[in-house]
């Protein structure tokens, strides 16, 4: 029998892309800021002139998945974080947004074959985002744990 498992200790060869939206950046810029402490502090560059980590922004979650797209796409990466946060107090069409970038992102990881880790906050109210960006804890952390695992799974089963 074989078991497949990710590994924390081995993160130096991951090469890694990070898509973040602008909108409710109060929130997530603390998202990044505690997904990047979490790679940095597990040996991945995440310097101004890292080779290993690549930052993107868009506008919006709605953006999400097709910046996914694009860099999961390139052959450049072992895994994509997307991080963004949409709040059901700030807009009519959470539903939308919500239901598009998850299903965005979850097909966009189907079809290239590479991790794309859904880093997508959807809470009821701003308070609710800030408590799970580091008010209580930050989520940014889990995620930059998850694209670890999920980057060094993959590469440990064969295609
Ligand atoms: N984008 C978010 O990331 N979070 C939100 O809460 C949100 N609200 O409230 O509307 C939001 N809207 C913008 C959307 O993602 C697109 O950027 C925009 O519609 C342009 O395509």
């Amino acid at each position: 029998m074989t078991v497949f498992e990710g590994r924390f200790t081995d993160a130096s060869g991951l090469r890694i892309a990070v898509v973040v939206a602008r909108f409710n950046d109060l929130v997530t810029g603390k998202l990044l800021s505690g997904c990047l402490d979490c790679l940095s502090r597990h040996g991945i560059d995440v310097g101004e002139n890292s080779a290993q980590l690549d930052l993107a922004w868009v506008p919006g979650s709605f953006e999400i998945p097709l910046l996914a797209k694009r860099l999961a796409s390139s052959g450049r990466y072992d895994v994509v974080i997307t991080l963004g946060a949409v709040i059901r107090g700030d807009t009519p069409h959470f539903d939308v947004v919500v239901s598009e970038v998850s299903k965005g992102v979850a097909a966009v990881a189907r079809e290239s074959g590479v991790p794309v880790i859904f880093g997508v906050l959807t809470t009821d109210t701003l308070q609710q985002a800030l408590e799970r960006a580091g008010i209580k804890s930050n989520l940014g952390w889990n995620y930059g744990l998850q694209a670890l695992e999920m980057g060094s799974l993959m590469r440990s089963v064969p295609a």
